[in-house]
């Protein structure tokens, strides 16, 4: 190991399906990953019953995850990381990303219970006294068109909430969520004490305090003024009574929340290192990639996939499909999010008896274009665009054809992500991807294809938890009166180059012409 005297920083990363986590080890101004470390809910926590991360739901457009098994997640990830031989004296920083706009619902016995938690007990019987509702609902519920309407007129349309706020209503968001339960279960609203985000529960968590929320993950709310970074005193009015008293602080995501609790000490032997604000996972995924100058595009293909980059000023999206997010810099960060990620694509895998290889094989067994048969993979009700009916939709393709099949789900959010991120008025030349899907080089080349751009993919597995790193560093090194910029932040991190995978300019010709087909496609089928 190099560097060992170097300071260390740990980035989390709460996901949808997984808990991971990234150590990098700093000496002078440069910067290492040291130990990689994931664990999936499922298969690690199987008691909780979840499937790819979330609860069971005889609602299709319902979906809640469990905060005690993040908490617990937590527990056993740091104690591996205490087992794992690094010398964690040496921790001076810890910050993390989360899935974004998921909520956890907190009691008045939060702030006494979070600062006295018994490390020789374990933990999920002592967080559940402190939450006011059980399970949290999370970025893939759509049970909420009712209150985004409600709250779009309340505050003066669509247009004027995403002005203020970045974004339109979207189901998924904070304040609609928190109308729903606020209206549903009053009494559990009213025996409420702090609503937060994914993100700001578990530095809350750890600090043994409330943690405030950052900008980047609280855009992703419905409640936040954008331009100013504070709530929006309409949009909370629209949302539920006396919101602004159960809401935590805003804080600039490189500022520190406090330090690792003495329970976190105790239990595994951590030294009592800073804790920085927690982020989203997007937000972090952006600083990964090393996305801090306009012009610059990222990719995630994860559970959801989504695409984004950095922008200076907010130019909200005037279609209303994306979204304007703080960006961990301080500016500002477009981003167009696909709930048909990697679940529809294994959905696809699955339905044609297929291996990750297989799948890949079958991509390169079709022609690009596949002779015109389209897809659209809507297994679940999709974000972008939005459509609350789910079901996928054929045209001039055999359903029993796996490879062409393989190839039309894999073109069809190819061509999604391009279609719907021209609203960010970026020319794409090079995409940085990350998340689960980009370890395959075939879907890679589609994207390389369609795009006509070189896609060039990072080498650590988990960029969230890499972002989470990388913000405990900066936050660390500001608070110290040692201030890095960004640009010596992400240029000081020593990583292998990113593979690369260039495009076929006769493929991207091809898809040139077939994008208008697709978004004709689209348009008549999303109802
Ligand atoms: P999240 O962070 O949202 O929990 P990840 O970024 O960890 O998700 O991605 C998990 C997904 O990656 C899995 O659901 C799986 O479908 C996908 N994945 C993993 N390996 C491959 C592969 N070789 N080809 C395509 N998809 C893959
Ligand atoms: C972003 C979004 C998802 C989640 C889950 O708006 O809904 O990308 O952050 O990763």
């Amino acid at each position: 190991m190099a560097g060992v005297d170097g300071e260390l920083y740990l980035g989390l990363d709460c996901s949808t399906q997984s808990l991971s986590a990234v150590v990098l080890e700093s000496t002078g101004r440069r910067h290492h990953v040291v130990l990689e470390r994931s664990l999936t809910f499922d298969a690690a926590l199987p008691h909780y019953g979840t499937h790819h991360g979330v609860l069971p739901s005889s609602n299709p457009l319902v979906a809640h995850s469990s905060p005690v098994m993040w908490v617990e997640a937590l527990d056993h990830l740091l104690a591996e990381l205490a087992a794992s031989g690094l010398d964690l004296r040496r921790l001076a920083a810890i910050s993390g990303a989360a899935q974004q706009h998921g909520s956890v619902y907190l009691n008045d016995g939060a702030a006494r219970g979070l600062d006295t938690l018994d490390p020789s007990r374990p933990l999920p019987p002592q967080i559940v006294p402190l939450l006011s509702r059980p399970t949290a609902p999370i970025w893939m519920d759509s049970s909420t068109r009712a209150e985004c309407t409600a709250i779009e007129t309340a505050v003066g349309g669509p247009e004027r909430l995403a002005q203020r706020t970045g974004s339109r209503a979207f189901e998924r968001f904070t304040g609609p969520q928190i109308l729903k339960f606020a209206s549903g279960e009053p009494a559990a609203y009213a025996a409420t004490d702090r609503v937060h985000l994914v993100s700001s529960f578990l530095a809350s968590v750890l600090t043994g305090r409330h943690a405030p929320i950052d900008p980047g993950d609280g855009s992703g709310m419905n409640l936040m003024d954008l331009a100013a970074a504070g709530w929006w005193q309409p949009a909370l009015d629209a949302t539920a009574p006396d919101l602004r008293a159960r809401l935590p602080g805003l804080a600039p995501s490189s500022a520190i929340a406090g330090r690792l609790s003495p329970h976190w000490q105790f239990r595994h032997g951590l030294p009592a290192a800073k804790v920085a604000v927690w982020s989203g996972d997007n937000p972090c995924s952006l600083i990964a990639l090393g996305l801090v100058r306009e012009g610059r595009v990222g990719v995630s293909l994860g559970t959801s996939d989504t695409i984004f980059g950095p922008m200076r000023e907010p130019r909200v999206d005037a279609g209303g499909t994306g979204h304007v997010f703080g960006s961990p810099t301080g500016e500002f960060m477009g981003i167009t999010v696909f709930r048909n990620g990697s679940l529809a694509r294994e959905r696809v895998r699955d339905r044609y008896g297929l291996t990750w290889e297989g799948f890949s094989r079958a991509l390169g067994a079709s022609p690009p274009g596949n002779a015109g048969g389209l897809m659209l993979p809507w297994f679940e009700p999709e974000i972008t665009p939005a459509v609350a009916v789910p079901g996928v939709r054929r045209r001039g393709l055999d359903e029993h054809d796996a490879s062409a099949n393989v190839r039309a789900v894999v073109e069809a959010q190819m061509l999604a992500l391009a279609l719907h991120s021209r609203w960010m008025g970026v020319t794409v030349d090079v995409l940085h991807v990350t998340g689960g899907a980009a370890a395959n080089h075939a879907i890679l080349q589609v994207m390389a294809d369609v795009f006509g751009a070189t896609v060039k993919r990072i080498e650590v597995s988990n960029a969230a938890a890499l972002g989470a790193a990388l913000r405990a560093l900066h936050a660390d090194r500001l608070d110290a009166g040692r201030p890095l910029s960004w640009d010596d932040t992400i240029d000081g991190l020593d990583a292998p180059p990113p593979a690369s995978v260039h495009p076929a300019p006769t493929s991207h010709a091809r898809y040139r012409d077939l994008l208008p087909a697709y978004a004709a496609f689209e348009l008549a089928e999303r109802g």
